[in-house]
């Protein structure tokens, strides 16, 4: 059966006011250099969802490394074949190509605060945005959910992508708890982490993330 993975990860927890304040510091200085928020969550924890909501309320820009990866597909790309192997299989498209995918985006857009959705998923993922990039980001929001819920809720999304099936959602989960909780690791263990119950309905949950960006934002 699917096993909570996520919320019984050992996660270091400083308080929510000192992440805050030290993310505030980069939101201060506008136009200068980009403050960037990681959104990470395992598949279907709800990161799209509460992205969008926080477009509308708070002005970022929000840019999906899955949806770049995925307009690569359909735009027949020269990595486009590669990138739909990988993502049937639910693993991890080569660093360097999505790191160029957000930094052209980060660079043709006017404004200067985003969120970065789903990325980094590894390491290396990581590390090879802090090199190319040259930045860490400001805040990262890590949203938590339960695995019987994820997979409830890819199952039921219904929008013809080729991850969400049963198959590939087992190899997602696992790719998730294998790669992507290092990095929450990482920055929890440097105080930039926000985390957020990611169980309710939609507005239960922007709740959480509107109190993070409007004390953010002040
Ligand atoms: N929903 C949302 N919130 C809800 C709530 N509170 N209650 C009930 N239902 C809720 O939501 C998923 C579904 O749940 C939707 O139908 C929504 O209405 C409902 P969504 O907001 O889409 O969740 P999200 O976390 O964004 O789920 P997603 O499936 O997009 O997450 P993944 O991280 O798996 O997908 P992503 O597109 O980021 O990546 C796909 C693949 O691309 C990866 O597996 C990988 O192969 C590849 N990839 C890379 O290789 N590198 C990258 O950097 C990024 C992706
Ligand atoms: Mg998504």
């Amino acid at each position: 059966m699917w096993r909570r993975v996520v919320s019984l990860y050992p996660l270091l927890s400083p308080s929510k006011s000192s992440v805050l304040h030290r993310a505030k510091g980069g939101i201060a200085s506008k136009e200068k250099t980009p403050f960037i928020t990681f959104v990470l969550g395992g598949p279907g924890s709800g990161k799209g969802t509460q992205c969008a909501k926080i477009v509308e309320t708070f002005g970022f820009t929000h840019l999906s490394a899955g949806d770049l990866l995925r307009k690569e597909i359909s735009s027949n790309s020269e990595n486009g074949a590669m990138i739909l192997d990988t993502i049937k299989e639910g693993k991890i498209v080569p660093s360097e190509v999505t790191v160029k995918l957000i930094q052209k985006e980060i660079e043709s857009s006017d404004n200067y605060k985003f969120l970065i959705d789903g990325f980094p998923r590894c390491e290396k993922n990581r590390i090879a945005f802090e090199q190319i990039i040259g930045k860490e980001p400001n805040i990262v929001l890590f949203f938590d959910c339960p695995e019987y819920e994820m997979v409830k809720r890819v199952l039921s999304r219904n929008e013809g992508r080729v991850d969400d099936n049963v198959d590939t959602i087992k190899k997602r989960l696992k790719v998730f708890s294998a790669l992507n909780l290092p990095v929450i690791k990482h920055y929890t263990e440097k105080g930039k982490v926000c985390k957020i119950n990611a169980v309710g309905t939609v507005d239960e949950v922007f709740e959480q993330v509107r109190q993070i960006f409007t004390e953010l934002m002040v």
